[in-house]
């Protein structure tokens, strides 16, 4: 297999972080490349006509996107604990990870904001739009960190690489001094070899 990643995405990390935990990295061939909506990437968009990465390639020629489908993809290939349970606790799991992408998701349209529109044509009532999903998910994620503690899962894996790029992209965001069950987790799980292995560049 192969994934078509970039090191500064987080939907990407949070798969190379559950292809690490599940034991599974050394069967992934990684490809970088780099992605803006404003640029045309010819081979993202020869396998994912979003043009959106990640992209997993694989061996029979199909491709799997986006990232979610990825995670569930990788959950199938491995034998240990299924990071997304697929009994009790499901549904918790799913809504956390969404929770989780979404904030990523507005993360994003905040950056590209910034990077791609000059400045203007930067709309402050779209940026301050964006930062305010992500504070509220930040306020939601702090009420639920309990769901956070116990045997990993896909929901821990998303949260951590939001928390994650926000420190990548937003680094004056100071989190941190609001949501303290949210430092005290992301301190722990980022000492994993999995995400050490993958800090955004
Ligand atoms: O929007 C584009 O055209 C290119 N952007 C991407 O491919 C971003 C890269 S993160 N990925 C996604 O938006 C994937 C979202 C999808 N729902 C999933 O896979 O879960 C780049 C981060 C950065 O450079 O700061």
């Amino acid at each position: 297999m192969q994934l078509i990643y970039a090191a500064a995405s987080p939907f990407a990390r949070k798969v190379r972080v559950l292809a690490a935990e599940a034991g599974l990295l050394a069967e992934i061939e990684l490809l970088d490349t780099a992605v803006l909506p404003t640029t045309l990437n010819e081979r993202v968009n020869r396998a994912n006509p979003l043009g959106k990465i990640p992209v997993l390639l694989l061996d029979d020629g199909q491709a799997l996107y986006d990232s979610r489908v990825i995670c569930e993809y990788l959950d199938t290939l491995h034998q240990g604990p299924r990071l997304l349970p697929i009994d009790a606790g499901r549904w918790q799991v799913l809504r956390l990870a969404a929770l989780a992408d979404g904030l990523m998701e507005a993360a994003l349209l905040a950056r590209y904001e910034k990077a791609v529109r000059e400045p203007e044509q930067q709309s402050q009532a779209w940026l301050d739009g964006q930062l305010g999903k992500v504070w509220r998910a930040l306020a939601e994620l702090e009420r639920q960190a309990v769901q956070l503690q116990g045997p990993l899962d896909l929901a821990q894996i998303g949260v951590a690489c939001a928390l994650g790029y926000l420190d990548f992209r937003f680094a004056d965001l100071d989190w941190r001094a609001t949501h303290p069950l949210l430092r005290d987790f992301q301190l722990a799980f980022s000492a994993r070899a999995s995400m050490q292995a993958s800090a955004p560049v």
